[in-house]
């Protein structure tokens, strides 16, 4: 049970949804379209939206269920699912589920409670629905608990059960979102029901929030889990009602629960009439079983843990800026009234018109108009990174502190409920706020590895001291690669979806080619699986054996192919690149001289062709300039010597021509990748880096037709399909998406600066890293870090290894292993750069995980003087990297 401030989150990202971050201008526009009523504002034209009804991101087993909702009109699997959690994790014996909590409060009104009766209740918000219905609801919240705010005042209650007949008393979890209630006043109201005939009804759609407020300031429950407590909890009432699309993070849906066979029978009955079936409830399946995982995995206490610590680090930022606030469970609500004093009664929707003028987020006070002036901003579970929320904290600080120039919405049109309100406003000159943060929220999480120290010593010696052969369910923050490991985007899951899946033609083929044509330009792409399948392809058709390949230092797959056609793959990358403490700006950059060199002593037509990467991976992920790609492509092109782009990771190298060359600094990243593409003849791409895709890759030549035509023979007979290169079609269309979303510069922007920031933590803290930071890896210096194990002792290895049982953390060796030995000598070739490679997958990390990386790695490295190397104990001949294992020294 973790009681300490998490770190980061015990999650990463699986899939994202995208944000869009309209500018003044179109806010101005919707916002006047809605009425100046932010509550008609839709997801696609804000920021973010700060609402937590429904908005959750939920685990991949959520996702997963909702494709096995059975959809059985009578006795579902998805309700008898729902039945084993209420019983593992409620603890009630009978459940019957609703379309809502709306559903849920019409039943037990039904019922329960007959026309006339009195509700106490230590909510508000419940007077909003309760009130139309001929029940009067009396306010029996204590006022004077400090702590538990939520309790209910006994004497209050004694009051209002001498005003009327008292059927129900209604008591919620962190009433109105605000107020959370100790589990000794829940006993003592229990109590107190019981011995007036009337029945304690709990609404636990925030009670995990509640649980955590018990844990955390109850007496004596700190060592409690909070599942006990929930537990507990549930069973002090007599009947339990939750929204399912609170706690249990599914979209809609709800529940009544007890262990009273007679109450059950009354909801069973009374259920087919107002919402469905007892077996249903007016959900349909997958609901049913979202919602069940979401009762199971709810308690988990460090999922828990971490959004009780995002509400938490929100709200103490605005009170540290003076915002006027109430603390909610899940977000601040601020206190309208007092930062627009000036505009009355519209204050709330004043303030909620104006944060979205300035921002684009909504924060809305739903219900009723009336009550207390309150806007809630809540944050949806799991959705947001603390960044995001640091963000949105300020965009409200600057709110405030232009509060004076804001005047009040004029009321248009009217009605008691909050939608239907229409206002006039003359708009503010308000100094907008500029996010700058990822562009997509968090739509599924899949949980990691959490291992003791203990239990990672014994899993690395098990795997030999070899990353490569650890299982990734033991890995926490996994950094081995970024190839394949993007999380996709809801917009590419649809499309994937969507795609008709055909042998033959498909509809997404044609679509795809357009895409490529877009984003680079080419006239001839053909797709294939992977990248290595490209490189196979172009050195079969262009090397002729005994021919020179100039590269801009090898990578593995890529040499091994131009190898198996005959070629000979020679260096000629600039100096600076094997120096980790060079500062050059452009490590990836060909040297013209040494290529002049190569083809003044060999004659042009000993080049089979310049193989030239982007972001060159082995050298750290550094860029190449515009100018050299352009001066490269100026040398060969009248020599007739043809340049292929290994373009892997184009994008961050066009991302770095933005970032660092000043000419471009206003040119959009699409525009740069095109212009960087005119100054070659062609590309190899593994697609599954920055195309935002898990699978595929692309082989392309700007306009030569007989290559074209010669690599489709070859794709036909080691692929598949011209028009697929052996990819599933909705593979296809994932990667049309991606090529998108990949030239989004703001994505591209935060994706790069990501990197640097974790490279910024660790240099600052001195540990040796390769500098400049490249676009998507931090390199470790091993060679600087452990100078006392020697290079034949694999420090990279080892080092790579320790950092793993210190954090969790999976990084990849990329040194004297990696490299190999000389077969002439049988010695360890003893490279320049002993590197560990700390890969950052694309939209999976947040932040928060890369300062967690960052303080592990700082470990390490105050103990690096107790490290020892490593020797084999099984050593392979080819590649030996993957699968060769270690003993300590
Ligand atoms: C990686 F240890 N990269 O960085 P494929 N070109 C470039 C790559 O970075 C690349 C490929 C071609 C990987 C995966 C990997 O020895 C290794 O789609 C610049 O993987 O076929 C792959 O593309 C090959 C890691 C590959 C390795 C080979 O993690």
């Amino acid at each position: 049970m973790s009681r300490s401030t998490p770190v980061s989150e015990p999650h990463k990202i699986k899939t994202v949804r995208l944000l869009s971050f309209p500018t003044l201008e179109e806010r101005k526009k919707h916002l006047a379209d809605a009425g100046f009523n932010v509550f008609r504002l839709t997801p696609s034209q804000l920021s973010f939206d700060m609402v937590s009804g429904g908005t959750s991101a939920v685990s991949q087993e959520q996702l997963a269920g909702q494709l096995v909702g059975d959809e059985a009109y009578a006795g579902s699997r998805n309700f008898e699912k729902l039945q084993r959690a209420v019983h593992d994790i409620l603890g009630h014996g009978y459940v019957c589920p609703t379309h809502g909590i709306l559903g849920s409060t019409k039943l037990i009104l039904s019922t329960m409670v007959p026309a006339g009766s009195v509700i106490p209740s230590n909510g508000r918000d419940r007077m909003d629905v309760l009130a139309p219905r001929d029940v009067t609801v009396v306010d029996v919240r204590d006022r004077s608990e400090p702590v538990f705010t939520g309790n209910v005042d006994l004497e209050a209650l004694e009051a209002a059960f001498a005003q009327g007949s008292v059927p129900v008393v209604d008591v919620q979890a962190f009433a109105d979102g605000q107020h959370p209630i100790s589990l000794r006043n829940l006993r003592a109201v229990r109590d107190f029901a019981d011995r007036h005939g009337a029945r304690l009804v709990l609404d636990g759609s925030r009670i995990i929030e509640n649980a955590w407020y018990i844990q955390r300031h109850g007496v004596g429950r700190a060592d409690r889990d909070i599942r006990g407590l929930v537990r507990e909890m549930v069973k002090t009432s007599h009947v339990l009602q939750m929204d399912g699309a609170q706690d249990p993070k599914a979209s809609a849906g709800g529940l009544l629960s007890t262990d009273n066979p007679a109450d059950h029978e009354h909801f069973m009955n009374e259920v087919v009439v107002f919402e469905g079936l007892h077996t249903y409830g007016g959900m349909a399946g997958r609901t049913l079983e979202v919602l069940a995982r979401g009762l199971e995995e709810m308690v988990d206490e460090d999922e828990v843990d971490w959004v009780m610590h995002q509400t938490e680090r929100f709200t103490q930022r605005l009170r540290d800026a003076g915002v006027p606030l109430e603390r909610g469970c899940d977000g601040a609500y601020l206190r309208a009234d007092q930062i627009l004093p000036q505009a009355g009664a519209s204050a709330r929707d004043t303030l909620s018109a104006a944060l979205y003028l300035l921002a684009g987020v909504r924060a809305v006070a739903m219900h009723r108009r009336g009550s207390e002036g309150l806007v809630p901003v809540q944050i949806p579970r799991l959705a947001l990174t603390n960044e995001q929320l640091d963000q949105v904290a300020d965009a409200i600080i600057s709110l405030v502190a232009q509060a004076d120039g804001i005047t009040g919405l004029q009321v248009v049109e009217e009605g008691p409920w909050r939608d239907q309100m229409a206002y006039h406003w003359v708009f503010p000159d308000l100094d907008p706020f500029e996010f700058d943060t990822f562009p997509y929220q968090v739509h599924t999480v899949e949980r990691v590895g959490v291992l003791t120290r203990g239990q990672r010593e014994k899993a690395i010696r098990a795997a030999g001291y070899n990353t490569f052969l650890l299982s990734s369910a033991d890995v926490t923050i996994d950094l081995l690669t970024d190839s394949g490991t993007s999380a996709m985007s809801t917009d590419q899951w649809a499309a994937y979806d969507a795609a008709r899946p055909t042998s033959a033609t498909s509809d997404e083929y044609p679509r795809l080619m357009k895409a490529f044509k877009e984003a680079l330009g080419y006239q001839f792409n053909l797709p294939t699986h992977q990248g290595r399948a490209a490189e196979h392809i172009l050195s079969q058709i262009l090397i002729q054996p005994g021919q020179l390949v100039p590269g801009n230092m090898y990578f593995t797959t890529t040499k091994l192919h131009q190898e198996l056609a005959g070629g000979v793959f020679v260096d000629v990358i600039v100096d600076e690149a094997h120096d980790p403490e060079s500062d050059h700006p452009w490590k990836g950059n060909i040297d013209l001289a040494k290529l002049r060199a190569l083809v003044d002593e060999h004659g042009a037509e000993k080049i089979a062709y310049i193989s030239f990467e982007h972001s060159v991976n082995m050298a750290g992920g550094q860029p190449v300039s515009m100018d050299n790609m352009k001066e490269v492509y100026a040398y060969c092109a009248p020599l007739g010597i043809p340049v292929f782009f290994d373009a892997t990771r184009c994008v961050e190298n066009a991302y770095m021509i933005q970032f660092r060359d000043p000419r471009y600094a206003d040119t959009p990243v699409g525009d740069i990748l095109r212009e960087m593409m005119v100054y070659g003849d062609g590309c190899t791409v593994s697609g599954k880096k920055d195309f935002l895709i898990n699978i595929g890759g692309l082989l392309a030549f700007r306009d030569n037709a007989e290559w074209a035509r010669q690599a489709q023979e070859l794709l036909r007979v080691y692929e598949g399909q011209v028009t697929d290169g052996g990819l599933a079609v909705a593979d296809l269309a994932a990667i049309a998406r991606g090529l998108e979303e990949m030239v989004d510069d703001r994505y591209i922007h935060t994706r790069v600066q990501q990197t640097r920031y974790l490279g910024r933590l660790l240099h600052d803290a001195g540990v040796p890293i390769v500098t400049p930071v490249g676009t998507h890896a931090v390199f470790l210096d091993a060679k600087r870090f452990l100078p006392h194990v020697d290079q034949d002792e694999y420090p990279a290895q080892r080092l790579a290894a320790e950092i793993f049982v210190e954090t969790g953390v999976r990084a990849m060796e990329r040194g004297n292993v990696s490299k190999g030995r000389n077969p002439a000598t049988g010695e360890n070739y003893r490279p320049a750069l002993e590197l560990v490679r700390l890969t950052i997958p694309r939209r999976v990390y947040t932040n928060d995980h890369m300062r967690a990386v960052a303080e592990g790695v700082i470990r390490v490295w105050e103990k690096r003087e107790s490290l020892r190397g490593l020797r084999f104990v099984y050593e392979p001949e080819k590649l030996r990297f993957f699968q060769g294992r270690f003993e300590l020294l």
